[in-house]
């Protein structure tokens, strides 16, 4: 069967999202495509003679009929994103104009592209390993800006800096360890040339990355935090002070949120869906009755729920009992109106002037990271390719250590060294088949 990521062929893709705006970038690659653009366009300047780097302006053209105005960006292998020659066509944003050079291109020879092929081509000239490669993903995809700032850092090789670091100590081993097969005597001792403070440096590197998986997990997956309490509580108010604008109904009319609304915040850099849900209150009301089912649903399934009071009314039986059946952050609301104190455990609130929302945030973080760290400036790996990889590398590395402690004859040991070795290859990209690539990068957005 004939592969979709075919290298050989031009490829060409919108960059950017397919609506209407002011402008929009198609992009081009491969071998030939400023010749194949060039066939189509009419400027001032031959792109063809044009330098890498160099922008010019004119019109694309079908035969005599005009197509759009574009800027042409003009990059020169292997100065460019994908290492080939390329052309990024910026045109208008409209979807017809959009459509008209897409087809235009097809015409003079261009396929699209299959997801992520760009970076996929950029892999495989040698411009980025697969975690830089996994990281350009990561980055189009992170839900805050600190998700983003992590990406950005492993972009720039944080990962790849210290998979290399493990795999030069490893291969030193191995390196020793195969002299040692083919020069020793026999009676020589097969632990002289093992250095395991090597090993344990490995390791140590290894281990520690793997252990930021849940960090990257969740700055990568975010978390859902519902906002749960009886009608009135200032569930829908508490909503819109954490996104900063009104965008759930407030109202002290009984039942206003009658189904639940979710929105995506970040709570001191974790990437959260918040869910406003419709207050707990029997009804008689069927469309009601279904918004409060819904609600049930979706704090079941929370990672957090905050649980609003109205510390002015005071506690409730029915408040006591879903606390006391629910894992929870209860929460005494409308501070600014009551003199109530908070009873135990609960955090004083008050949705209305913002009074405790900080010390909120901060004990919604605490809760989200539990056991995790974020120390600053570590790497952080976020993908569960890369995960399974470390940890088996870090098996085999286990099984080293058991064979040079139960003195097993160096080949043996040897086949695990190199396994550890294999591993991080993989990760990175040296040792990789084509089907392993093409799963991954399909995971990509087209056009990157
Ligand atoms: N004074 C005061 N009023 C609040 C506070 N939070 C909510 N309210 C008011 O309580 C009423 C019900 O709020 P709402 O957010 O709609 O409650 P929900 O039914 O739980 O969504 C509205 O009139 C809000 O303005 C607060 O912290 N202080
Ligand atoms: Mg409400």
């Amino acid at each position: 069967m004939r592969s979709g990521y075919d290298t050989e062929e031009l490829i060409a893709a919108l960059a950017t999202p397919w609506g209407e705006s002011a402008l929009a970038v198609i992009r081009t690659s491969g071998t030939g495509s400023i010749e194949k653009v060039a066939s189509v366009f009419k400027g001032n300047k031959d792109i063809t003679k044009l330098p890498g780097y160099s922008l010019t302006f004119g019109m694309l053209r079908d035969g005599e009929k005009a197509v759009d105005q574009v800027v042409l960006g003009i990059y020169r292998a292997p100065k460019s994103y994908t290492g080939e020659d390329m052309v990024e066509i910026f045109c208008h944003g409209s979807l017809p104009g959009i459509q008209a050079v897409m087809e235009l291109l097809h015409k003079a020879g261009f396929r699209d592209s299959q997801p992520g092929e760009f970076t996929m081509r950029s892999f495989l000239n040698g411009k980025v390993d697969l975690t830089k490669a996994e990281a350009v993903n990561e980055l189009i995809l992170s839900k805050s800006r600190q998700a983003q700032v992590l990406a950005l850092d492993r972009l720039s090789g944080s990962i790849f800096d210290a998979i290399d670091q493990a795999k030069h100590f490893l291969a030193d081993i191995l390196a020793a360890v195969e002299i040692q097969l083919d020069y020793a005597e026999d009676e020589a001792d097969p632990a002289a040339g093992f250095d395991m403070e090597k090993l344990d440096k490995a390791a140590d590197i290894l281990s520690r990355l793997a252990a930021t998986y849940q960090v990257g997990k969740l700055y990568k997956e975010g978390i859902r935090i519902a906002l749960a309490g009886r009608t009135n509580a200032g569930k829908s108010k508490l909503f819109n002070l954490f996104l900063k604008e009104d965008r759930s109904i407030v109202s002290d009319i009984k039942g206003t949120t009658r189904d639940y609304i979710e929105s995506s915040v970040a709570v001191k850099g974790i990437p959260a869906v918040l869910i406003d849900t419709a207050g707990f209150r029997s009804s008689d009301d069927p469309v009601e009755a279904e918004g409060i089912r819904r609600s049930n649903m979706v704090i079941e399934n929370a990672d957090i729920i905050l649980y609003l009071v109205d510390g002015s009314e005071g506690l409730t039986p029915e408040d006591e009992a879903f606390i006391k059946e629910h894992p929870c952050i209860p929460l005494w609301n409308k501070i600014d109106k009551t003199d109530a104190a908070a009873p135990e455990g609960f955090v004083p609130i008050s949705a209305a002037t913002g009074a405790g929302f900080d010390g909120l945030e901060e004990l919604i973080y605490t809760k989200a990271m539990g056991s995790r760290r974020l120390d600053t400036g570590e790497a952080v790996i976020d993908s569960q390719r890369q995960k399974d990889l470390i940890d088996r590398s870090l098996d085999a590395i286990g099984k080293v250590k058991i064979g040079m402690a139960a003195q097993m004859p160096l080949d043996v040991v040897a086949v695990d060294l190199e396994e550890a070795v294999n591993a991080l290859g993989e990760l990175t990209g040296e040792i990789t088949s084509s089907d392993i690539l093409e799963n991954m990068f399909s995971r990509f957005c087209v056009g990157k």
